[in-house]
């Protein structure tokens, strides 16, 4: 069955300088010719005029052809740069319509075409997905790791070892009369643990790929009254939380997302973590309590103007060794404090020590992220794979090579087939046509 040719602008709605309108399929080269009625050469940008089928003058401007399988899809691809006006992609898009099998793309179409034509593997499509949502520069990082192949060359790695373990394998099969060499049983094991290494070391970076995604949540906590909203608002610098000199102000939890140095941050305001008699109140400190087991970074507040001040430090229930104190108000009282103790008595009043607190807050952040440096997982759909293949592999440990190579032969064959199910070589029609749905109409 011969393919439809496929067309999308990638800004039809917007007003825009200069809008792209892509093609790719078979009639590609037709399309041109009717078109622009001058023959273009592959990969060369040309400046043309563009025509409707009747002759009419549409738009100029830059139009590149790229034959198969040298293109992003592996079809033949022709790209218009044309001004980005609703009128003149509409007329193109009303030209293109009038040819026969030239049709409006679906949303992740091109992307499809490119997967089928093994441009891309399901990795790569993945990153993808994740490059365009990215909106930090470490999102960004990431998701190009995925996006440029070096995931998946990472994941073809072990399907090689694992390879390596099957020809071994094979062999005690087919020696099966004779004792294999204690020296041979020996290189498999080691081979064995190697892997299982690799894959453990992969999944302990898994959690730090999701926070790259997902955002460092940070959350403020402390007794009413301490400041914990104006701190929210002072650090991002508006006026998020609502600020009263009444106790108990707030109840829900009060976020917001930045990008601090290329790191998503999600700050969360809450009504602290304390024990209290008001209803409505007590279901807020249950709230924080949940968010505080989820969080990477608490900072703890209190009143340093308050003559207990320290006891009060001292109950707020303590997350981890990336906990920040801060003794609020140094405009009233002024505290001194070790150094080096990661607690600061600042003001959110008269922003006192604010400077040195948030170097410290970024200080925490960075290393919250930096743990899951070049990380090969990125969604729990790879998660779940990568445990179910260790399983496999502790389940191999388990079997003895002299009586069963043939159990242990079909656990790699089973090993193999969970990476394809990663890489996209195996069974995954579904997760593709759900990932391709997700893509804008042009991608
Ligand atoms: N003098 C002074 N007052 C402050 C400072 N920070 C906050 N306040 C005041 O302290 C009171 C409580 O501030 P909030 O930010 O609402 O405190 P909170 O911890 O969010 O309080 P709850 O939401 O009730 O738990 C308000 O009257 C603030 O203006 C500061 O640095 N100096
Ligand atoms: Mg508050």
């Amino acid at each position: 069955m011969k393919k439809d040719t496929i067309f999308a602008s990638v800004t039809k709605n917007q007003k825009t300088a200069i809008s792209i309108i892509r093609i790719s399929g078979p009639k590609s080269k037709t399309i041109a010719k009717k078109l622009l009625r001058k023959k273009l050469d592959t990969n060369v940008a040309h400046l043309r005029k563009i025509y409707s089928i009747n002759n009419e003058y549409i738009d100029q401007g830059i139009v590149v052809f790229f034959s198969k399988p040298h293109s992003s899809t592996g079809e033949d691809v022709l790209e218009f740069h044309v001004h980005g006006s609703y009128a003149v992609i509409t007329k193109i898009e009303d030209e293109l319509c009038k040819i026969k099998s030239v049709r409006e793309a679906e949303p992740g179409e091109f992307t499809k075409r490119s997967f089928y034509n093994n441009k891309l593997d399901l990795l790569q499509v993945e990153g993808l997905e994740d490059l365009l949502d990215a909106s930090t520069d470490l999102q960004r990082r990431q998701a190009n790791l995925s996006f440029m192949g070096s995931v998946s060359s990472k994941f073809e790695l072990w399907k090689q070892d694992l390879i390596e373990l099957a020809s071994f394998i094979e062999t005690a099969i087919d020696f099966s009369d004779e004792v294999l060499p204690e020296e041979s049983i020996k290189t498999l094991n080691f081979k064995l643990q190697k892997l299982k290494s690799k894959i453990k070391d992969a999944n302990d970076l898994a959690e730090y790929s999701k926070k790259v995604k997902e955002g460092v949540k940070v959350i403020i906590t402390g007794p009413p009254n301490a400041g914990k909203s104006s701190l929210i608002n002072c650090i991002l610098d508006e006026n998020l939380s609502i600020v009263t000199d009444v106790p108990g102000t707030t109840r829900d939890i009060i976020s917001s997302t930045v990008d601090i140095d290329g790191i998503l941050v999600n700050f969360y305001d809450t009504a602290g973590l304390h024990e209290t008699e008001n209803n409505i109140e007590a279901e807020g400190v249950r709230r924080a309590r949940e968010l505080l087991k989820i969080s990477d970074i608490q900072i703890r507040v209190v009143d340093g103007s308050e003559a207990l001040w320290r006891e009060n430090l001292t109950k707020i229930p303590k997350l981890n060794d990336l906990t920040i104190d801060l003794i609020n108000k140094s405009d009233l009282v002024e505290i001194k404090i070790k150094e080096g103790a990661n607690c600061y008595n600042v003001s959110t009043k008269t922003n006192h020590n604010i400077k040195d607190f948030k170097k410290a807050l970024k200080k925490n952040i960075k290393q919250v992220v930096n743990k899951g440096f070049e990380p090969i997982i990125f969604r729990d759909r790879h998660l779940r794979i990568t445990k179910m293949l260790l399983e496999c592999l502790n389940r191999i440990e388990l079997k003895d090579i002299y009586s069963s190579p043939e159990l242990i032969a079909e656990d790699i064959r089973h090993a193999l087939s969970l990476i394809g199910k990663i890489t996209g070589t195996v069974n995954v029609e579904d997760i593709l046509e759900n990932l391709f749905k997700r893509f804008c109409i042009g991608k």
